[in-house]
């Protein structure tokens, strides 16, 4: 037969024994809750069911003509003692004269026919059998993924005894707690515990000791055969195997025929936050749109990616694991191992130009280049010359200077590249297309 230790006040008066009269306290709780004794609510009455478990504790069988009394038990009570438990409890012991039917406290010697009371404060309990218990205290609406062995993951928690002692607290760190689950690294308790947890919840995880520190317990603040009571905030969790998550918030009304793709040139706007909420950085704080190269190593591996395949006025969210953003290490601003979480909007996109190009033709190059460059004919071409002839070039779209850069200071850096001399004018011998040095390069090579 089961046990059946409500999580209520009971008080039992049972058998035909008039003059015996037993307290039992039951449930977790303190000291001074003792002193509450005369205050004995006799209208919680309730059934039999103490009787099994108090039995092996203190009394013996058979039970009949002892009388229970819960007078204390503590909102929270997730464990119940049953048959065959491990207890740790203090007790306060009276007798009970029977003659005069008045309680006497204290004494060494037990007379006949005594009366014994008993007030007792459980402590733990725990079995072997046990296994970990868990209780959501705060699940997050739209909760959509659970952790799983293998997942890594940050969590703020208070760990506590059963009595309510704090023994450690990641909070009192100022520092979340990050590890894989799982895995080994925690205790089994834990590592079992923490599976199943969604972002952003709160859960209770009570750890019976032999999947935590054991009978020897740990340090001078975990005592042996303890049972540890978890408090874990779930900030965030990902596996090393996560891609970017995208998830299209709203496109623009009309469809668009070009998408951005690796090597455009985009200005895109963004909020960046952690999975708590915790707001990092927002491109609106700048009034101006990020301006980025895709796939130019100028952004986080993760934004090259969720960036790609966007409409113009595309809206996305999207979940950024650590190893695509800013690693173990974090940056400024952001911690290590978080996952960031981005709102982006693309707000144009030109196509970019290969790498280590500033300016291309849209078809074949002039075959008089250098003629056409020469506007005065005096077989020099001086800067004003050279920028005078790209303008016109971009102007009349037969070619196109590198998006996202200062188009004189990219006319600049072309006639540095040209005038090899550096003496301010590039001769006919010293023009050359990249295309044809590349072409040198390639032959040189082989
Ligand atoms: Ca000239
Ligand atoms: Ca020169």
């Amino acid at each position: 037969m089961t046990a059946r230790w409500a999580c209520t006040s009971t008080r039992l008066r049972a058998g035909s024994t008039r003059h015996t009269f037993r307290r039992l306290w039951v449930g977790r709780g303190g000291w001074p809750l003792l002193a509450a004794l005369p205050a004995v609510d006799a209208g919680r009455e309730e059934g039999a069911g103490p009787r099994q478990a108090a039995g092996p504790l203190l009394l013996g069988d058979p039970l009949d003509g002892v009388v229970i009394e819960r007078y204390h038990v503590p909102r929270s009570c997730p464990r119940e003692v049953q048959l065959e438990d491990l207890v740790y409890y203090r007790y306060n012991r009276a007798f009970e004269d029977v003659e005069r039917g008045s309680p006497a406290r204290g004494g060494t010697v037990i007379p006949p026919q005594a009366s014994l009371v008993f007030h007792v404060l459980l402590i733990d309990v725990h079995n072997p059998k046990d296994t970990v218990q868990l209780e959501t205290l705060e699940l997050p609406p739209g909760c959509v993924r659970r952790a799983k062995a293998g997942d890594f993951m940050r969590y703020h928690y208070n760990g506590s005894l059963t009595d309510g002692t704090l023994f450690d607290s990641s909070y009192s760190r100022n520092h979340t707690y990050n590890t894989y689950i799982g895995q080994g690294y925690i205790i089994p308790g834990m590592d079992q515990g923490l599976q199943g947890v969604c972002i952003g919840e709160r859960r209770r995880i009570t750890v019976p000791p032999h999947l935590a520190y054991g009978e020897n317990g740990t340090g001078d603040k975990i005592p042996g055969s303890a049972v540890l009571i978890f408090d874990v905030h779930v900030i965030d969790f990902h596996n090393p195997a996560d891609p970017v998550e995208i998830k299209t918030l709203s496109r623009p009304p009309e469809s668009c025929n070009e998408t951005s793709k690796l090597g455009d040139f985009i200005r895109y706007h963004y909020n960046c936050s952690l999975l708590d909420g915790t707001r990092l950085f927002s491109s609106h704080d700048f009034g101006a749109p990020q301006e980025a190269t895709l796939g130019a190593n100028k952004v986080i591996e993760g934004l090259d990616t969720g960036l790609q395949g966007m409409c113009v006025g595309e809206r996305r969210q999207l979940v950024v694991p650590p190893h695509l953003a800013h690693g173990e290490s974090g940056a400024r601003g952001v911690p290590g191992s978080a996952v960031l979480l981005f709102e982006v909007e693309l707000v144009s996109r030109e196509d970019g130009l290969p790498t280590g190009y500033l300016f291309v033709w849209h078809k074949d190059p002039p075959a008089s280049l250098f003629e056409d460059m020469d506007l005065n004919k005096d077989g020099e071409v001086p800067p004003e010359e050279f920028s005078s002839f790209i303008k016109a070039q971009v102007n009349e779209g037969k070619g196109r200077l590198m998006p996202g850069q200062d188009p004189e200071k990219t006319i600049g850096d072309m006639f540095q590249n040209q005038d090899r001399n550096q003496d301010g004018k590039i001769t006919a011998e010293e023009l050359k297309l990249k295309s044809d040095e590349d072409q040198e390069r390639v032959h040189e090579e082989l």
